[in-house]
């Protein structure tokens, strides 16, 4: 039986909104392993990890400033997913803020290409997250890990992304929010940019089955991204980048048992949690009973399909 390894990654250096170092700490008060226990999973909470040494800065542009701190995270979640996944476990990623997927993707890849299977990414976000250091108006480095698992330039402070993923290997879902930089570069790639407009009109199944369908087809492994923001703020609130017209309680559930059901999922990320946004962690439960859709928890059974 697959362990689900849960990692705690308290990084809150890729925006400037204190609180989603408190991420961890909030999906364990929740209940995230004994949710996943219940339903007959092998679960190891591994603890939280530390960033490594910080190295100088070294990059000439706004982002800067969380350049050191963001490296040193990229580099120890990097080695820390692809050594959970070595092991034969599914690590789970208790964020912290986006900018972790810089170095948890980073590690997924680097399994992938160590086994010679291709990375497929799906990205549960209002925000495309398709910035570079260099476009950044923000200077958050939580809305630049797409454009350096995609191998965009401009990441040269980086350690070099392994065997970046092909655009059609990438799967935006739920995005709302993207500004004028990235809708340029998005327009020129293969990325799947399902935004809400798509999900309204052909619903959550329709376009995410394509996608998996996909992965299934190349034999991949699936890397789930997922940014409270993709839900409504609504019933979200604990996210600092929250927009309107989110993903509903229902909508969401169905995606996630529709992910499980495929049976394709190998690692996946929960980001931005901010459990100082929201008083009596109403977010963090709701997550830890979303991640039971993702993992299993359903009504009634279907058995575990390929799309066609
Ligand atoms: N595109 C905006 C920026 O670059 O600042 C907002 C990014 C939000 C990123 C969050 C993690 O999804
Ligand atoms: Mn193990
Ligand atoms: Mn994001
Ligand atoms: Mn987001």
């Amino acid at each position: 039986m697959t362990t689900l390894s849960l990692i705690g990654a308290p990084i809150d250096s890729g925006q400037r909104r204190r609180g989603c170092l408190m991420g961890p700490a909030a999906y364990r008060v929740a209940g995230l392993a004994a949710t996943l226990a219940e339903l007959g999973h092998q679960v190891q909470d591994r603890g939280d990890l530390t960033p490594g040494p910080l190295p100088e800065a070294t990059s000439p542009n706004p982002a800067v400033d969380q350049l050191p701190e963001t490296l040193a995270w990229t580099r120890a979640l990097r080695a820390a997913l692809a050594g959970a996944l070595a092991e034969g476990d599914m690590p789970i990623i208790m964020g912290g803020d986006h900018s972790l997927a810089l170095g948890s993707v980073a590690g997924a890849a680097e399994h992938a290409a160590r086994i010679g299977r291709p990375l497929f990414l799906l990205w549960l976000d209002a925000h495309s997250d398709f910035h570079t250091p260099l476009t950044t108006v923000s200077g958050n480095l939580h809305g630049t890990p797409v454009a350096y698992i995609a191998g965009r330039a401009g990441f040269d402070a980086f350690p070099p992304f392994p065997a970046p993923l092909p655009g059609e290997n990438i799967c935006l879902f739920g995005i709302r929010s993207v500004d004028p930089a990235e809708h340029a570069a998005l327009l020129g790639t293969r990325i799947a940019m399902n935004d809400m407009r798509v999900l309204d009109e052909r619903g959550v199944a329709a376009p995410l089955r394509d996608f998996l369908q996909s992965v299934r087809e190349a034999g991949g492994m699936l890397h789930v991204s997922l940014d409270v923001d993709f839900l409504d703020p609504s019933i979200a609130p604990a996210v600092g980048t929250t927009v309107p017209g989110g993903a509903t309680f229902r909508e969401a559930h169905l995606a996630y048992e529709l992910i499980h059901e495929s049976g394709l999922m190998t690692s996946l990320d929960l980001v931005e949690l901010n459990p100082f946004l929201d008083d009596r962690g109403r977010t963090a439960r709701l997550m830890v009973d979303l991640v039971g859709s993702l993992m299993g928890k359903k009504v009634f059974d279907r058995p575990t399909r390929s799309f066609g």
